[in-house]
């Protein structure tokens, strides 16, 4: 079948679209459009629908053209076809019409969509605006203030929510060919006209004041250092003071400037990242993989809740085991709050709260565990523990059950080892709050089989992750990388920085929240109970904790006892400086012979980020991330890397691997080898004029 088609049911002409797999509007399928819509005005059709094949509707204009030399017709110009025509044009949605797609859809005369159909404007996702009229037509038919939350948060909504913001005319419940069909002999018998969105007036005057200066400023917060969330207020704006051609035009102009971003090259790097991840080397399409219809969670803790509630919210039955009932009890009590929380912030219905507490129960015996399809153990970090766990689970559970660990950082082959069925472990590392946070670490062991690493995968998609492949090795991808960084850190804060001024470097660089905040968050005793176990040589250079360690023991854990390097308002939470933890810095900086110093911010940021990207380099010569993508995957996904600087192997790219290996040599001049030593493949590369980038090509 080609691109586009034409056919002529009766009186009605339907131009059909086939572009898989999301029928992206690649040159071929906007030259296809093109010509249907012109050949159609000359033939018997009274009225045409645009219908698409396939799982979807358009997704959008194809982004792997951005970047290269245009080629006519531009969407611009398939755009203006469509809303020249003379006869009604109806847009026929399903699966998602998203930002180009959904812009073709807003051009057409008349909209109707399946139920179950989504649309959308998510370019700011990838660092762009609506480029093909979106910022102009979807307030003239939603309004100023919906076109801007559709558009800066660039989510989709749902059919009947489009409809009830008049953004869609009908929706139909189930076969959108024959609904279509009957909503166009509707708009040929009452003779309907050609219904120009363009044509729409927006009354300025029912626009409120400071509406747009109001939303720039919310941006500045939520989307912080962003060009295109401010750059789509402005556009909105534009649609209401400036005549439509000339909005379009304005819109055009800010579009490139997006397009030709380095923000927009980043967040695009993040999407085909995402995309990648989920691509096993050696691992065959149709690698066999198992049901996950039960799970079972060892540990109702923080971290076994929140796990909990995502299998739960996909349907799927959870068993959450626990010491006692009265443990049982707190457990399910925190999991009812988490949900209570997300009902109020409007996430969630009552009834849906109702359905996944339903699929939550509590037992405090392993034997219900023997018929569930996945256990996941949330234990304490402790390995001996952990093994425990795991011979009982190889005790009762079913064989063809996956076992995996939540654990952060600890071996798993060790933990594999104590069972019977080492080719079933695995690990599968949530990150905190698990209910909240995307990224899922899927560990492998030496011995996990292709099945439970495909299962696993697709599971992680199931309930809604992005699953990322680790090798096994201390801290995986994202906590071995973390190491450095936060060494990093209180080194810095022994030489002569704050902690606000760490924070508010990383943070202003665009991290979600700065490495110093983060231990108050997580709290500093889960570290320092994490030593208490390890010998002084196991523990390492002492620099690197002395002031977590004091903090500790001055009773300072973080925000949940109201003071750890910063002090807590015990309301509001709002945290502010303490100059007793400045005093406890200095004492110790002086009990190890540091001379402090003022650190300039530049070389903050260097020290942490580089510090990084050399381990990541490292991570990739020992193979423990299959690319570099994955690794910006991590980042951005688990540890609140900015998304629009790409993840720290992307960024170094950007910057040049030279700049960075040479910088890590000015550090392993003045602070030593042992924390310094620039990783061999990033000289290497720094070496070729190369980039991680294009490493992969070699490896693949
Ligand atoms: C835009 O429209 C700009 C305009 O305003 C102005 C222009 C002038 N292009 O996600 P999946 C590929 S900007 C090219 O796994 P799902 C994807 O890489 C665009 N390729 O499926 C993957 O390839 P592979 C605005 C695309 O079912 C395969 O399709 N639109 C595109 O989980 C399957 O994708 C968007 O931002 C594309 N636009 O989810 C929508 N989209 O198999 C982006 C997908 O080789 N797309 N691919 O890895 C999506 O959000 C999801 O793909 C979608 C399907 C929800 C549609």
């Amino acid at each position: 079948m080609s691109t586009v088609n034409y056919e002529l049911i009766g009186d009605i002409g339907v131009i059909r679209l086939n572009n898989p797999p999301v029928n992206a509007l690649s040159h071929g399928l906007r030259e296809g459009i093109w010509g249907a819509i012109k050949s159609a005005q000359e033939d018997a059709s009274e009225a045409l629908i645009l219908l698409c094949e396939g799982r979807t509707f358009i997704a959008g204009a194809d982004i792997t053209e951005f970047g290269k030399p245009p080629q006519a017709p531009m969407l611009s110009e398939v755009i203006t076809e469509i809303e020249n025509s003379h006869k009604p044009v109806i847009a026929a949605i399903h699966g998602t019409a998203l930002g180009g797609g959904f812009e073709v859809a807003l051009a057409c005369h008349y909209r109707c969509a399946l139920k179950s159909a989504k649309v959308g404007l998510p370019e700011v996702k990838l660092g762009l605006l609506p480029g093909a009229g979106g910022t102009q037509r979807t307030p003239r038919l939603a309004g100023v203030s919906a076109a801007l939350e559709l558009i800066t948060s660039g989510n989709p909504i749902s059919a009947a929510k489009a409809e009830s913001m008049k953004l869609i005319d009908r929706v139909i419940s189930d076969d959108l060919l024959k609904g279509a069909l009957a909503f166009a002999r509707e708009l040929i018998n009452r003779k309907a006209p050609v219904r120009r969105v363009r044509d729409i007036h927006i009354d300025p005057a029912s626009i409120p004041e400071g509406l747009f200066d109001e939303f720039r400023q919310r941006l500045n917060k939520r989307a912080r250092g962003q060009l295109a969330p401010q750059h789509i207020v402005t556009c909105i704006e534009a649609a209401t003071q400036l005549p439509f051609d000339k909005g379009l035009a304005k819109e055009l102009d800010l579009f490139i400037e997006c397009l030709l971003s380095d923000q927009s090259a980043a967040l695009r790097h993040m999407f085909f990242a995402e995309r990648s991840a989920t691509k096993i080397k050696g691992l065959a399409k149709d690698t066999p993989t198992r049901e996950i219809n039960s799970v079972g969670i060892i540990g109702g803790g923080t971290m076994g809740g929140g796990i909990a509630m995502n299998f739960a919210n996909a349907n799927i039955p959870v068993k959450l085991v626990e010491i006692n009932q009265a443990a049982i009890d707190r457990s399910l009590a925190v999991i009812d709050k988490n949900y209570s929380i997300s009902m109020k912030k409007g996430k969630l219905s009552e009834a849906q709260k109702t359905r996944s507490l339903s699929l939550i129960t509590g037992t405090a015996d392993y034997a219900e565990l023997a018929d569930v399809d996945l256990v996941i153990e949330a234990v304490f970090e402790s390995m001996e523990l952990k093994q425990d766990v795991f011979a009982r689970l190889d005790q009762i559970c079913k064989p063809g059950a996956i076992l995996a660990t939540n654990t952060s950082y600890q071996d798993i082959d060790q933990i594999a080892a104590v069972t019977n069925r080492p080719e079933d472990i695995i690990g599968l590392h949530f990150f905190s709050p698990a209910n909240v946070m995307k990224l899922l670490e899927v560990v492998r062991g030496s011995k996990s089989t292709d099945t439970v690493i495909a299962t696993a995968m697709q599971l992680a998609k199931t309930i809604k992750k992005v699953p990322v492949l680790a090798g096994n090795c201390y801290g995986f991808i994202g906590n071995r990388m973390l190491r450095p960084y936060a060494r990093e850190a209180q080194l810095c804060l022994l030489e002569g920085a704050t902690p606000e001024q760490i924070d508010t470097v990383m943070q202003s660089w665009g991290m979600a929240m700065g490495p110093i905040a983060v231990g108050d968050l997580a709290g500093l005793d889960i570290g320092y109970k994490a030593r208490q176990g390890l010998s002084k040589a196991e523990k390492g250079d002492s620099k690197t904790y002395c002031i977590a360690d004091a903090l500790v023991e001055m009773g300072r854990l973080g925000q949940k006892t109201g003071a750890g390097y910063y002090r807590y308002d015990s309301e509001t939470r709002a945290r502010s400086n303490d100059p007793e933890v400045l005093a406890v810095i200095k004492a110790q900086a002086e009990a190890h012979g540091v001379e402090r110093r003022e650190i300039p911010d530049e070389e903050i940021l260097n020290r942490l980020i580089f510090a990084l990207i050399n381990e990541g380099a490292r991570i990739l010569e020992d193979g423990i991330a299959q690319r570099p993508s994955d690794i910006d995957v991590v980042y951005a996904y688990g540890y609140g890397f900015p998304p629009h600087r790409g993840g720290p192997m992307y960024y170094a790219d950007r910057i040049g691997l030279k700049k960075v290996y040479d910088t890590i040599c000015t550090f392993r001049d003045l602070h030593g080898e042992a924390y310094w030593a620039p990783s061999p493949l990033l000289a290497r590369l720094a070496q070729e004029g190369r980039t991680f980038a294009n490493w992969v090509d070699d490896q693949s």
